[in-house]
Formats: structure tokens, C-alpha cells, sequence
């Protein structure tokens, strides 16, 4: 064991026959993309298994963010209110935009955005608010809306982390304007690459079919900008094949997340997410450990990072740094304080979860947690 490399994560795929008997009818058509059968398949079928009133595939979850923000019509400078603790994607699909983001605080709670802070960031030029599902924690979606509707501003989930959960039965694809959902390789369920806007308004979906296809509409119109995000055959064929077991990869990680708990919780100083919060029906995507401030100095959080990968344990520092001190964009945004932000963003570590992770690898791992702290106390 001690040479095999444990990664944060391990794309889930189905068997190597079911995939090829699934693809076998490809060389029969030779139609590969551009909204072919399994696209219209797998669109049917993640419409449903998500509960959403409609969706549109997309080639990954950066585009269906960009091209969601993009069928909003916002003009040119609008600000948008969103949080700084996510994937690099959540921003630049903003700024790629041509839109401002403005970066709120988040809780510490749940680590979504604090929508106590959104009203106070609100300006003339606000068009929207982008929150994150975070790990799966469900972001307050009503008091949300309710500052959306009073500023009549539209609200555009990212829920790339979110995929296939509820609110009290309402699937999370419902709340907001739109919500997006990446498929990608490391997600909880993958098309390889790929991702999907969903949304409530019938009207966005010829926008967004238009928008994925270069704003084409027939032989001789193009009628707007737009890109080529469109999902292949070969991703829509996986997709179709994954789903099948989403759920139970999803039971799986449930049992994994509980055995990590129920091993780390007596360690002082630790803060899990113990996705507890009985309204919400979770898909476990992501195993969170934060080293708190009171007992830890910052660097334990790295130090700990260190020990795991000598011994082959790749956890990730998502998402350090905050995407408000990125390179391309630092001091370029309005100052605002995020110091909840940045203080979850230096002492987070995710740790390796997918439904084929060993017991003992946990054991290991929590082992090898504990060895480090002690050490640095
Ligand atoms: N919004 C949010 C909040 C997001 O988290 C993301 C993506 C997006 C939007 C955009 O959605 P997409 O356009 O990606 O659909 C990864 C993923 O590339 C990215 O999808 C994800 N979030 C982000 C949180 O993580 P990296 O740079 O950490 O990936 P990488 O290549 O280091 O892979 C991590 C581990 O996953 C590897 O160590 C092993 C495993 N892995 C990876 C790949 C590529 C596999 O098992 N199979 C694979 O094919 O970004």
C-alpha cells in the first residue's frame, strides 16, 4: 500500500464493455456531435434525475457557467456579488464576461457565501449574485431570493458540487435563475468532460442552444455570439452509463465520510463538515478538514499536506489561494474584507474520497493526521 498513489479523488467509469457496447453504434452513424441522439438522451434523462424543469448539456461546467451569465443579457460592468472561496472557473466566468466581480465574505459555518453580507455590497450597477454550493453545502436559497426579488437582480447557482442533491425533496437545480453542474472527470458523477445549465424559463433553452452551437441558427443566420460548448458522443455515452450508479457510488461515499468522521472527530483543533443539516439530501463530493485557528498555528494545515504526500497521499488545498488573491486579477476588485475567506482558505485541507477508498486507507490517513499534529504541538 505504501507505494500506491491515493489521489483526492478517482473518476468513477463504468465497466470497460458496458461503455464500448454503448459507443459500438457510433461507427454505425458516425454522427459524433453537435446534439446527437445520446446528447438528446442524456438531456431527457438528467432533466428528470436532477427534478429540474429544464437543462442544457453543456461540453464542461466553466462553459455552461460562462454561457448561463452570458444568456442573462447583463450589460457590459454589471457587478456581480459572489464569493471568493471556490474554483478559479466561479470568477473568470464573470470577468470573461466582461462583468465585475464583487466578493463577499463567507460563513464559517458551511463555508457558502454569508448572505447577511449581500445587501450591504449592493449597488446601482448590481445585475446578479453568483453563489457556490461549496461541497455540496447548500447555500440559504431562500434569503437569497428574497434580496434578489427585493433588488430585482437574478441569481445564477454555481452547483458544480452539488450534483443530484435537495432541498426538502426540491432538487437544487431549481433555486435561482439558473444553476450549473460540472461533470468533470473528478465529480461525483462524469461525462469526462462536461457540465449542464439548469434553469426555470423555457426561453433560455433555444438561448443556450444557440449560444453552446456559435449563435447559429440556420445555414445563413447567426444571430449571436456564441461558442462551441457542446457535449460530444462519447461524453453523453458515459454519462449515459454513469448514471446508473450514481447512487450507489453515492451510498458508498456516505459510509466513507462517516467512518472519517467518526476517526477524526476526537481530534482537538478539527473542524468537519459532518453534512448534518436534515433539509438537505447530500452527494458527498468532497471530504473537508480544517485546522482551527485557536489551537494551530497557519502553517499546519501545509505541514500536514507535506506528511500525507510523502506517503503518497495527494489531498488538495481546495481552494487556496482565494480566488480574489489570484494572480491575474489580485488588487484589480474592490477591496472588501473576507476575513472569514481567507482564514478557511489557509487551513483547509480535502482529503482523498471516492467510492473504491480503502478503510485502511482512511485508517492511514487519519493516522498519519494525528502523527503530524502531535508533532507540532
Ligand atoms: N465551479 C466550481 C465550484 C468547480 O469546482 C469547478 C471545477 C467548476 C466550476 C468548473 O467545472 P469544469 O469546467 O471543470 O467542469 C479539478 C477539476 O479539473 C475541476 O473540474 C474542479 N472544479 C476542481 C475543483 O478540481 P484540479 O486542477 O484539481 O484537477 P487535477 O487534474 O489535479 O485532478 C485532481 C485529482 O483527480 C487527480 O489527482 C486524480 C483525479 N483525476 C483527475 C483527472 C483529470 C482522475 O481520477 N481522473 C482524471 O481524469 O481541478
Amino acid at each position: 500500500m505504501e507505494n500506491k498513489k491515493i489521489m483526492v479523488t478517482r473518476s468513477s467509469m463504468p465497466d470497460f464493455e458496458e461503455y464500448v457496447e454503448m459507443i459500438k453504434s457510433l461507427w454505425e452513424t458516425h454522427w459524433l456531435t453537435n446534439m446527437g441522439n445520446y446528447h438528446k438522451q442524456l438531456e431527457a434523462k438528467l432533466t428528470e434525475y436532477l427534478g429540474v424543469p429544464y437543462l442544457s448539456l453543456m461540453v464542461n461546467g466553466h462553459m455552461a457557467l460562462e454561457l448561463a451569465i452570458q444568456a442573462m443579457g447583463f450589460p457590459e460592468g454589471g457587478e456581480v456579488i459572489t464569493t471568493p472561496f471556490t474554483f478559479i472557473s466561479t470568477t473568470h466566468a464573470i470577468i470573461r464576461n466582461k462583468l465585475v466581480p464583487v466578493f463577499c465574505d463567507i460563513k464559517v459555518s458551511d463555508y457558502t457565501i454569508d448572505e447577511e453580507c449581500i445587501e450591504g455590497l449592493i449597488t446601482e450597477k448590481t445585475v446578479a449574485i453568483l453563489p457556490v454550493h461549496v461541497y455540496g453545502h447548500i447555500c440559504s436559497v431562500k434569503k437569497i431570493q428574497q434580496i434578489a426579488d427585493k433588488y430585482n437582480i437574478k441569481v445564477i447557482y454555481d452547483a458544480a458540487h452539488a450534483f443530484g442533491e435537495s432541498v426538502d425533496g426540491v432538487g437544487v437545480g431549481n433555486y435561482g435563475d439558473a444553476s450549473i453542474f460540472s461533470f468533470h472527470a473528478t465529480k461525483i458523477y462524469n461525462t469526462i468532460e462536461g457540465g449542464a445549465v439548469a434553469f426555470r424559463e423555457e426561453s433560455l433553452y433555444k438561448k443556450l442552444y444557440n449560444l453552446k452551437n456559435f449563435g447559429i441558427r440556420s445555414e445563413v443566420l447567426v444571430s449571436d455570439i456564441g461558442a462551441n460548448a457542446k457535449m460530444n458522443e462519447f461524453s453523453a455515452a458515459m454519462g449515459l452509463c454513469n448514471l446508473r450508479y450514481v447512487e450507489q457510488n453515492v451510498i458508498a461515499r456516505k459510509a466513507l465520510v462517516e467512518y472519517y468522521i467518526q476517526k477524526l472527530s476526537g481530534l482537538p483543533g478539527i473542524r468537519l463538515c459532518l453534512y448534518n443539516d436534515e433539509e438537505i439530501t447530500y452527494s458527498y463530493g468532497y471530504f473537508p478538514v480544517l485546522f482551527q485557528a485557536d489551537i494551530f498555528d497557519q502553517s499546519v494545515r501545509d505541514k500536514v499536506y507535506e506528511r500525507l504526500r510523502e506517503h503518497n497521499i495527494y489531498s488538495r488545498r481546495y481552494f487556496y489561494p482565494i480566488t480574489a488573491d489570484a494572480a491575474c486579477f489580485k488588487n484589480k476588485y474592490k477591496e472588501i474584507p473576507l476575513e472569514n475567506a481567507r482564514n478557511v482558505s489557509d487551513r483547509i485541507l480535502v482529503l482523498p474520497l471516492y467510492p473504491e477508498l480503502e478503510y485502511e486507507t482512511v485508517d492511514k490517513i487519519v493516522c498519519l493526521i494525528q502523527k503530524s499534529l502531535e508533532e507540532i504541538k
